[in-house]
């Protein structure tokens, strides 16, 4: 399953070779990598889950069954008809059936489609029905949300989907994940220049786009990411954030630790005293949060009982993290501080263990590799000199070169000559550090959760007594944004009042942080000077953040 140039641009034949010569593309794959660490230290802990085991307890997977595992699933995936390039959608929480079923497809050629356990029926239905996906792998239950429900619907929704399997708990009418495995059968592997997975961008159109990621692109971010977070064979990196998310999969991730041959242990719950736990008695010496939660974590981690001494390295990213919060990292936890800017589409910068503290207090770091190309350009592409703030444009052996049958978006979203534009303003500093300054793109970044404001506006729009809404980010003290809606109402319709709005997107199936936080009815919108809807003026319209 070559990458077809039609679904997905891929990198040119030159560029390519060159990534290889330089070491950055190895030939790797995924299943390859498990079976080969799975030869080499058969006995030692690949994943921890808490949860799962008899009596709810802790499961703890080596290697070598991890590897048996996903054999067995890929021979059972195979079986019921799933093979290469089909497309199957993964809703898992944190739990370890995650990685079972990931290495499973990777082996396959079958490519995981990665959405996060919030997502509900419209984002579900779209992946299904935009991917054409053959299976969707959901939990029974989950925070409280019966996803067995979901599926029903997606599958009465989406033709395509032919089999839903569930992990844990009582599979209803769909199959059990537990009864797929079979006996390992010849599976011929993927190639490395073979798209592993479709992962989700943040996103700032109508619908979310989807990433396609190569075995070899992405393996070389994960190697990039354990050199620079010093993650080896004695990393234990906890999983605190959903693990599908392109942060705690791949910076370094859980992705990156196996491929060091380290422990990932898989958080349930972000919240401290959960966390702390696992961190003392799992000896966690990594992980990785976005800022409202390494906040909160700050503020517990003085007061609290358990021992974090284990703990060497905070990876911080996703939003801005305040300065002042990250000045608090190390007298707090113990632990170094690594701000890291990343995008599921590529590129990642960290700070590096070695900066000075001004550097990874103040800076979002610099990038992965000496073959990153960075510009930061004008609003008519030209590059501005050093220290000026500016629109990121970037390209290199990890950066996608297109998203998934996109052409027309692709059109927008790349230059001519393959630079991705991240839609972030950032200035460089003399070091090559970048520091992140703002937005260009129409999108909320909700604590680390992306939200793109043309889907929620879509959604309010739908809304029979909406005559025109806008979505903008505004100041919160926690999230560092939060979303308001200003919406105008059809002249003669029946007053709504903003909860009613709020329920009205919630119902049309649509995840729980995209919900607009306020609502605010007006009779205009500001105009620029051409008549279009400032969005600008609108963000200033915004009350002062309240603590
Ligand atoms: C400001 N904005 C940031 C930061 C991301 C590692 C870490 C994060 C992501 C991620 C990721 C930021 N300061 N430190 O994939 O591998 C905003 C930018 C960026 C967008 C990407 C990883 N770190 N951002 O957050 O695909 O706007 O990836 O373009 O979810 O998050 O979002 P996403």
């Amino acid at each position: 399953h070559r990458p077809d140039p039609s679904e997905a641009p891929t990198w040119p034949e030159e560029f390519a070779a060159r990534y290889r010569a330089a070491g950055w593309w190895r030939g790797e794959t995924f299943g390859e990598m498990l079976s080969e660490r799975a030869n080499a230290h058969p006995d030692r802990i690949a994943v921890v889950d808490p949860t799962g085991g008899p009596d709810g307890g802790r499961r703890a997977w080596s290697y070598g069954e991890l590897d048996r595992r996903a054999d067995r699933m890929a021979a059972g995936l195979a079986a019921r008809g799933i093979g290469r390039g089909d497309k199957v959608v993964v809703q898992l929480p944190n739990v370890a059936e995650f990685f079972e079923v990931v290495f499973a497809l990777f082996r396959l050629g079958a490519l995981p489609v990665f959405a996060l356990p919030a997502h509900r029926k419209s984002e579900i239905v779209y992946f299904c029905s935009f991917t054409e996906a053959v299976a969707y792998v959901i939990p029974a239950v989950h925070d409280g949300f019966d996803y067995r429900e979901l599926a029903a619907t997606a599958r009465a929704e989406v033709p395509t989907l032919k089999h839903v399997f569930v992990s844990g708990g009582d599979a209803g009418e769909f199959d059990s994940l537990a009864e797929v495995p079979a006996e390992p059968a010849f599976l011929p592997e993927p190639a490395p220049h073979d798209l592993a997975f479709l992962q989700l961008s943040g996103g700032s159109t109508g619908v979310p786009k989807l990433i396609p990621r190569t075995h070899d692109d992405y393996i070389y971010s994960l190697r990039g990411s354990n050199e620079i977070c010093a993650v080896d064979e004695h990393s234990v990196y906890l999983c605190v954030l959903p693990a599908a998310h392109n942060f705690p999969l791949s910076s370094p991730g859980s992705l990156g630790t196996l491929y060091a041959g380290g422990r990932v242990v898989l958080c349930p719950s972000p919240v401290p005293d959960e966390a702390f736990r696992l961190i003392e008695s799992e000896g966690v010496t990594i992980t990785g949060v976005v800022p409202p939660l390494a906040l909160v974590w700050t503020e517990a981690a003085p007061r609290s009982a358990y021992n974090l001494n284990s703990l060497s390295v905070l990876l911080v990213g996703g939003a801005k993290f305040s300065e002042e919060t990250a000045r608090r990292v190390r007298p707090a936890l113990g632990c170094t501080l690594q701000q890291v800017f990343g995008m599921a589409e590529g590129l990642v910068n960290y700070t590096r263990l070695d900066d000075p503290n001004e550097t990874v207090v103040t800076t979002q770091g610099r990038p992965i590799s000496p073959d990153d190309e960075i510009r930061v350009v004008d609003d008519e592409d030209n590059d501005l000199p050093v220290g000026e703030a500016g629109h990121l444009l970037t390209r290199g052996p990890y950066t996608i070169r297109g998203y998934w049958k996109a052409p027309e978006h692709n059109a927008r979203s790349f230059t001519e000559d393959g630079f991705y534009r991240t839609g972030d303003i950032v200035r460089l500093t003399p070091t090559g550090h970048l520091i992140v300054e703002g937005r260009a793109k129409d999108q909320i970044n909700r604590g680390g959760e992306k939200i793109a404001a043309e889907e929620v506006e879509n959604h309010i729009l739908a809304h029979p007594a909406v005559h025109d809404a806008n979505v903008v980010a505004e100041p919160d003290p926690y999230l560092g944004e939060r979303t308001c809606a200003y919406v105008i109402l059809r002249p003669g319709a029946d007053p709504l009042r903003a909860p009613a709005v709020k329920k009205f997107v919630r119902e049309r199936g649509l995840a729980a942080y995209k919900v607009p936080d306020r609502v605010v009815f007006v009779d205009a919108f500001p105009k620029t000077g051409v008549g279009k809807v400032s969005k600008k003026d609108l963000r200033a319209a915004a009350p002062a953040p309240t603590a």
